[in-house]
């Protein structure tokens, strides 16, 4: 007989997130921030895609999340390869609260991963605004990230955030809003084997 274990129980989908944004925002800073608690200072751009899956205990069960860190091909007059955004499910959009170019060229990255997508998968990808290096005094002020997000790109106002890959700051918090982004995967009990003891004789009628 399935338990309720079994009824219940979750099956990890992994769901992929992509780190979008200019040259030096510190993509793979947040990537081995991340992936290791760490901040691992890569000193050269990015040559090469890398991706890893780490697992979140969210409110309804596991989930499992890839993310992807982006590389050299992603400057700002590069486009993006429609293969990399193949099955995303989240773009965390980043630039640096230290440079308002940074932040200027986020409709281009914006721009860029709607032009690639097939429309039925745009509608479903859940934007994240990201704002790192929130160690480094600010240049990009607040209320232009509020009206642009929300006006201009549409992201909820939950989902946009500020991080520092140096310290750390915020990288839980923007970790567990992506996790409570999805919904465990459950697993469809097996059909119940009959066994021959099992086997319904019919009652007769007859007398
Ligand atoms: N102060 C500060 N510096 C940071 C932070 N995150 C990254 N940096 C620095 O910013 C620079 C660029 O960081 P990367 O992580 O290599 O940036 P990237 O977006 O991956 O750059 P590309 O690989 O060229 O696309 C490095 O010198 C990092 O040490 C942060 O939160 N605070
Ligand atoms: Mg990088």
């Amino acid at each position: 007989m399935a338990t309720e274990q079994d009824l219940t129980s979750t099956k990890p989908s992994v769901h992929r997130v992509i780190l979008l944004g200019d040259s030096g925002v510190g993509k793979t800073s947040m990537f081995y921030r991340i992936k290791d608690g760490i901040f691992r200072d890569a000193g050269v751009s990015t040559t090469q895609i890398a991706e890893f899956d780490k697992h979140f205990r969210n409110t309804q069960g596991e989930v499992t999340i890839q993310f992807v860190d982006t590389c050299g091909f992603e400057t700002y007059h590069s486009s993006i390869p429609p293969s990399l955004l193949r099955n995303v499910h989240v773009v965390l959009f980043i630039y640096a609260l230290d440079d308002s170019s940074s932040f200027l060229h986020l409709q281009h990255w914006y721009e860029e991963t709607f032009e690639v997508v097939p429309e039925f998968l745009a509608n479903k990808i859940i934007k994240f605004m990201v704002g790192n290096k929130s160690d480094l005094p600010r240049r990009v002020k607040k209320d232009q990230v509020t009206d642009n997000c929300s006006n201009r790109y549409g992201v909820i106002e939950e989902n946009i955030f500020e991080v520092s890959a140096k310290e750390g700051t915020n990288i839980d918090e923007l970790c567990n809003k992506i996790s409570e982004c999805f919904a465990p995967q459950k697993r469809t009990p097996k059909p119940k084997p009959k066994l021959p003891n099992e086997t319904r004789v019919p009652t007769c009628r007859c007398s």
